[in-house]
């Protein structure tokens, strides 16, 4: 008895099982079949990138499914490409049947709505088209396959980026600066170049933000593109700036050197570029010759005559503009007097002739004199370290000593003035 009880229950429920199976077996065909119609009578013209879906308009569309027709409301059924789309399907309570929604892309699973209840659907409108949709109900009814409806979902144009700044403009030309790009439309996954180079640590902070490193360029102005997923880009052309690193100093040797300048000395640093120039105390170097990046020499320039002779600045400025300061680094020795030449070399008896005296170790920090043939010089100048100016006195015909006397020092030249007895040639052509 017992045996049999069970037999019988095994039989029962294998039964149900088959025809469970048969039952659910019917509908997966049936689907299939309303979505081999729907697919013949839906369109998608396009679909926008995942990012490019931003939420436009909130659209809610009353759909009544009857036997059998949908009503929508308002209608007609057209929405833009990123709207967020609710469907509220309900049936009357009188009608005989239940009925269901079924659409390609938007309602791939069936929404089922028995007679006189109202259930929901909402989707992200990102496909632009036709979609048909149909009752995904075969059982309500002949005039079943009458009940069809059309949404339109109308296509957007998605805009290609703009990039309208870069923070900072300009960086080194050994990259990694970190910039911040401002625009428009900048999408998620969006790439950035910087003069053709992309750009590292992309982050697309908003669609009008985008922050980035600068990779390594050559110096010069470059142009910054940003390219959106979907291949559109936007440039700013020759918007950030590639520079040369600074230059700097480390040492001047030697750190000393004559007021009559001339000095020869090695500039050591960094970044020097051809045809920096050299300042020593404010004062243009000579013969400079940038050697190579670490590397500079020159000749000093004229020392002050003042005796503030220490810790002048050495200045060396690359083309281009940057420049570096070693404060204090150069300091300056007042040599012995010395004299090397008078030029004129001739005067007047009558004097008055302005003369030159070459030499070393002028200084306006002791009382300068100058005699020449024995009798005071006037107007006596210090004009620099390595020159004197002065007007002859009045003196007889003949060759005479030029004396320079300062700090208790006196220096002779011999003959180095002659004072002529006749006017010199370009005046006797004078009546
Ligand atoms: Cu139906």
């Amino acid at each position: 008895m017992r045996t049999i009880f069970l037999a019988v229950s095994l039989v029962l429920s294998a039964s149900a099982f088959a025809q469970e199976h048969q039952h659910q077996h019917d509908l997966d065909a049936h689907l299939a079949a309303l979505r081999e119609h729907l697919a013949a009578n839906t369109t998608v013209t396009s679909t926008l990138p995942k990012w490019a879906v931003v939420p436009a308009a909130a659209r809610t569309f009353d759909i009544v499914a009857r036997s059998f027709n949908f009503t929508v409301t308002p209608s007609p059924f057209v929405v833009n490409q990123g709207d967020v789309v609710t469907l509220r399907v309900s049936v009357p309570a009188n009608d005989p049947g239940t009925h269901g929604i079924l659409m390609l892309t938007y309602v791939e699973t069936p929404l089922s709505v028995s007679p006189g209840q109202t259930r929901s659907v909402t989707f992200t409108a990102n496909s632009s088209g036709t979609f048909q949709f149909i009752c995904s109900n075969s059982g309500c009814g002949t005039g079943h396959f009458d009940m069809f409806g059309e949404m339109f979902v109308n296509a957007v144009t998605i805009a290609a980026p703009t990039v309208t700044s870069i923070a900072p403009a300009s960086g080194s030309t050994a990259g990694g600066t970190n910039v911040t790009l401002t625009g428009t439309g900048f999408a998620a996954g969006a790439t950035v170049t910087i003069g053709g180079v992309s750009a590292t640590n992309v982050q697309v902070t908003s669609s009008t933000t985008i922050t980035a490193t600068t990779p390594a360029h050559a110096a010069g102005a470059v142009s910054i593109v940003v390219t959106n997923p979907d291949g559109q880009s936007g440039t700013l052309a020759n918007g950030f700036t590639y520079a040369l690193p600074g230059p700097t100093i480390a040492s001047i040797s030697p750190i000393t050197g004559s007021t009559s300048g001339n000095t020869f000395v090695t500039i050591s640093g960094t970044n020097f570029q051809t045809g920096a120039t050299v300042t020593i105390g404010g004062i243009a170097a000579t013969n400079v010759n940038v050697v190579n990046a670490t590397t500079i020499t020159a000749m000093t320039p004229l020392g002050p005559i003042n005796d503030q002779l220490g810790g002048k600045d050495v200045v060396v400025t690359n083309p281009d503009t940057n420049k570096a300061t070693l404060a204090g680094a150069f300091n300056y020795l007042r040599p012995v007097l010395a004299l090397t030449l008078v030029t004129p070399s001739a005067a007047l008896p009558a004097g008055g002739t302005k003369i030159a005296i070459s030499g070393a170790g002028f200084s306006t920090t002791a009382p300068t004199t100058v005699t020449i043939g024995g009798v005071a010089a006037t107007n006596v100048q210090v004009v620099d370290a390595v020159t004197l100016t002065a007007t002859a006195p009045p003196h007889a015909a003949g060759p005479v000593d030029v004396v320079v006397t300062s700090g208790g020092t006196s220096v002779t030249i011999k003959g180095a003035l002659a004072y002529l007895t006749k006017m010199p040639k370009h005046r006797a052509a004078k009546h």
